[in-house]
């Protein structure tokens, strides 16, 4: 086992955590583009354990979230809420359902190691697995109406208790001035080889706006939404394939039901990746999508408006519409926010975005039609 795994030292940042086992492998984990995500085992704990303890250790990315303690303080409020609330359901196996905090040795939440990273550790919820391509209507079905439980289950905590992590992290009209900025900068020369990109975003600037006004006019309103749905953001049960537990949940904050929905329709209701190169590939599947809204209605539908049902698939075509405006806005400005793996990376994701924004808009009516009916 080396000692450090870019750059860290990740057996020395374990120590400022209270674990009781030594320690027996780490690795990078998962496919998150922000945090920086280990797999921590440990050695068995007697002879008798048939279970390694394992834990998730991450560092939160300041660049991107520039308050992590305001992270940390929100996801320990959202937790001990979520817990409460499954306790009160009667809930079996609480601790696969809701992620759990380890504590570090003087009994904080988060550890600031002497660079002034900020690390938290989770117990790993084992046997699971995430998908990155829904490949069958019912994961579909069920991973939505995970999303629309996890809305349910802390839609009594005061949106106003919580802080926002990333401001305006959903602000559209925002996003879209921020690619203004970046294109008028072109700070790495490359604004001249993203023409027909940077038309497809201006073409879509009025879009950018129907929500946010529909929110300011009091028809929409704010609720505690996750705000991140992507759909490796569910764990599955490798034993029965149900959706178990929700993660990722630094951008738990007052949002749009509209931004949930839609990024499960971006992720989830695609045929290819977001980072497929080849657009010819990238289409959206309507048997997938019917499933996405039979089973966020079935779990979080009581509790909208007609509006809110209304606005449901356009949040597909905005969300959608966003991911590529902030691909490409970091592209233009150097990949300095989301991780990537090559050179092109920001700009093929673009590209791909932008072809699922063409696919939505030619079935949006179809689609708005199947979440009102
Ligand atoms: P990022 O913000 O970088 O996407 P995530 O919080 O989503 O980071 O974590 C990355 C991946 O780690 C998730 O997609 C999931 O596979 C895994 N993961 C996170 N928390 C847990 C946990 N408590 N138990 C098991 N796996 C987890
Ligand atoms: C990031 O953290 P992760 O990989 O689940 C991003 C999302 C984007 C997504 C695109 C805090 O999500 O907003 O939709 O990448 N998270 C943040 O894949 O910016
Ligand atoms: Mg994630």
């Amino acid at each position: 086992m080396t000692q450090s795994t870019n750059n860290f030292d990740i057996l020395s940042i374990c120590r400022l955590f209270a674990l009781q086992d030594k320690i027996n492998t780490f690795q990078p984990y998962g496919n998150g583009h922000i945090n920086d995500t280990f797999l921590i085992r440990c050695a068995t704990v007697n002879s008798h354990a048939q279970t390694q303890p394992a834990y998730i250790l991450q560092r939160i990315n300041h660049h991107v979230f520039k308050q992590p303690l305001a992270v940390m303080s929100n996801i320990e409020h959202v937790l001990s809420h979520w817990w409460g609330v499954l306790q009160a359901q009667g809930a079996t196996q609480l601790a696969r359902k809701c992620p759990q905090l380890l504590s570090t040795c003087d009994g904080k939440a988060y550890a600031i190691d002497q660079d002034g990273n900020v690390w938290r550790m989770f117990h790993f919820i084992d046997d699971t697995y995430t998908v990155d391509v829904i490949e069958t209507p019912q994961q579909a079905y069920l991973a939505a109406k995970a999303f629309g439980q996890f809305q349910q289950h802390l839609a009594a905590l005061p949106a106003q208790q919580l802080a926002e992590t990333i401001p305006g992290f959903h602000h559209t009209r925002n996003r879209f001035q921020a690619l203004i900025r970046a294109i008028d900068a072109d700070s790495h020369a490359r604004v001249d080889a993203v023409r027909p990109e940077i038309e497809f975003a201006l073409a879509h600037e009025a879009d950018t706006g129907l929500l946010l006004d529909l929110q300011a006019l009091g028809r929409l309103p704010l609720r505690v939404t996750h705000n991140d749905t992507k759909i490796n953001n569910v764990l599955f049960d490798v034993s029965t394939g149900q959706p178990l537990c929700v993660v990722d949940l630094d951008t738990v904050m007052p949002g749009l039901v509209a931004y949930d929905f839609g990024d499960m329709v971006r992720t989830a209701a695609t045929t290819a990746i977001e980072d497929e190169v080849d657009i010819r590939r990238v289409d959206i599947r309507m048997d997938l999508f019917k499933a996405l809204a039979q089973g966020y209605l079935a779990s979080a539908g009581d509790s909208l408006s007609d509006a809110e049902k209304h606005s449901l698939a356009f949040g597909g075509k905005l969300i959608t519409l966003e991911q590529g405006i902030r691909f490409l806005t970091d592209y233009l400005q150097g990949d300095s926010y989301y991780k990537t793996r090559y050179a092109q990376h920001n700009l093929d994701r673009t590209c791909n975005q932008f072809a699922l924004v063409r696919a939505i808009e030619a079935n949006l009516s179809e689609m708005e039609r199947l979440v009102t009916r």
